[in-house]
């Protein structure tokens, strides 16, 4: 057997991050993914995620994206890897009734309360101001806008091949395409790793493996857990402008899946937008990899066309991902009932990313015993 202190499962955004801190202690860890990690089959590509301070999901969350912000621009400086794009948020507001978002009633109001509680810096502006400074968001008259300076993009595929990479270079070792069988206690208490044609043993093991989780825990668990195919649409751009603009949410009804989000146009060509579907299938290995033409027609017709200027209803492509959603959607962070020395870390619900550098601190603190900078 091959024998390490710690055995990370999964290395997409908390995996990856999680490997790349305990390397950084001098921890002998080993990582493992399925596929070959930067991949297109979980949660973590696409090419941007979202990052924002005023974490309108729980106030919980706002010192875990804080330090996330600080460990994003350490790492930048150690690789010399852009990663974090502070290029502004805004949180739209359609005005006709409250938006529920990530299990949260009156999201936007939360945000708005949890940036005047921590001091972070934003502005608030009416529907004429905000079609003054962005005039290719259509918000409705009646609507508000809520703008956060320090919110931005993240490089999803990015931050996971370079903290890997990290990882490697303090030591750990990672393999790839490596399905993890089974996740076995021991009679002297270490936790036993089968692969196909080879076992290993750790102290401890975190599983950070995504919507994949449901292969390693009970029936009770895994029925907590829906699996959601999510879309993502690179919409074709008519106005450059769209290189200068900031991230953005708009909710425009009550409903999760009332709701578009998007990224500045990284390209010149083109801007990523997406909903969010909450339609559940039992397993990720169940998830249909295709995209429609019928599907982009919809998400234009019903989420584009009535919001924004400066597109056109073409698409340079689009891709699938999917969130693993809990029914509060809160993250699962727990040590596993059968197994103290096994954390089961996942199912971040489709509000994870930004989190995930501050997650993969917190972790290696938990296991080191070192005292986490934040409580969760
Ligand atoms: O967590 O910021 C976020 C987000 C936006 C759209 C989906 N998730």
């Amino acid at each position: 057997f091959r024998d390490f202190e710690v055995i990370v499962i999964g290395l997409g955004a908390v995996g990856s991050a999680t490997l790349f801190q305990l390397s950084k202690a001098g921890v002998s860890v080993l990582g493992i993914d399925r596929f070959d990690p930067p991949h297109h089959f979980g949660s973590s590509h696409g090419e941007t995620r979202i990052t924002r301070l005023a974490v309108g999901e729980s106030d919980a969350y706002v010192p875990m994206v804080k330090r996330s912000h600080e460990i994003w621009r350490e790492i930048e400086s150690i690789s010399g890897n852009s990663i974090f794009t502070e290029c502004g948020g805004v949180l739209l507001d359609s005005g006709k009734t409250p938006w529920a978002k990530h299990g949260v009633e009156g999201f936007f109001k939360n945000t708005v309360t949890i940036a005047d509680q921590f001091g972070i810096a934003h502005q608030m502006m009416s529907s004429d101001q905000l079609k003054m400074k962005y005039p290719l968001f259509q918000l409705e008259e009646e609507g508000t806008a809520y703008f956060e300076y320090s919110a931005g993009y993240l490089k999803p595929e990015e931050a996971i091949r370079v903290q890997i990479n990290l990882a490697e270079m303090n030591g750990a070792i990672v393999l790839r395409n490596s399905p993890v069988l089974q996740v076995k206690k021991r009679s002297d208490s270490k936790v036993q790793v089968e692969l196909e044609g080879e076992s290993l043993v750790a102290d401890v093991v975190i599983n950070c493996t995504g919507g994949w989780i449901k292969d390693f825990l009970s029936q009770a668990g895994r029925s907590n857990l829906k699996i959601c195919r999510q879309l993502l649409h690179w919409v074709k751009i008519d106005q450059e402008d769209w290189k200068d603009y900031p991230v953005f949410m708009w909710g425009h009804g009550p409903n999760p899946e009332d709701f578009i989000y998007g990224f500045p146009s990284l390209d010149g060509v083109s801007i990523k937008m997406a909903t969010e579907s909450f339609e559940a299938v039992d397993h990720p290995d169940q998830i249909i990899r295709e995209v429609g033409e019928e599907e982009q027609q919809r998400f234009w017709k019903e989420q584009v066309e009535p919001r924004f200027g400066g597109l056109k209803p073409e698409f340079l492509k689009s891709e699938v991902c999917f969130y693993t959603v809990t029914k509060d959607a809160k993250f699962i962070i727990q040590k596993n009932v059968d197994n103290e020395r096994e954390w089961m870390v996942s199912a971040c619900s489709g509000h994870g990313f930004k989190h995930s550098a501050a997650l993969g601190e917190y972790l290696a603190d938990r296991v080191l015993q070192r005292t986490p900078r934040f409580i969760l």
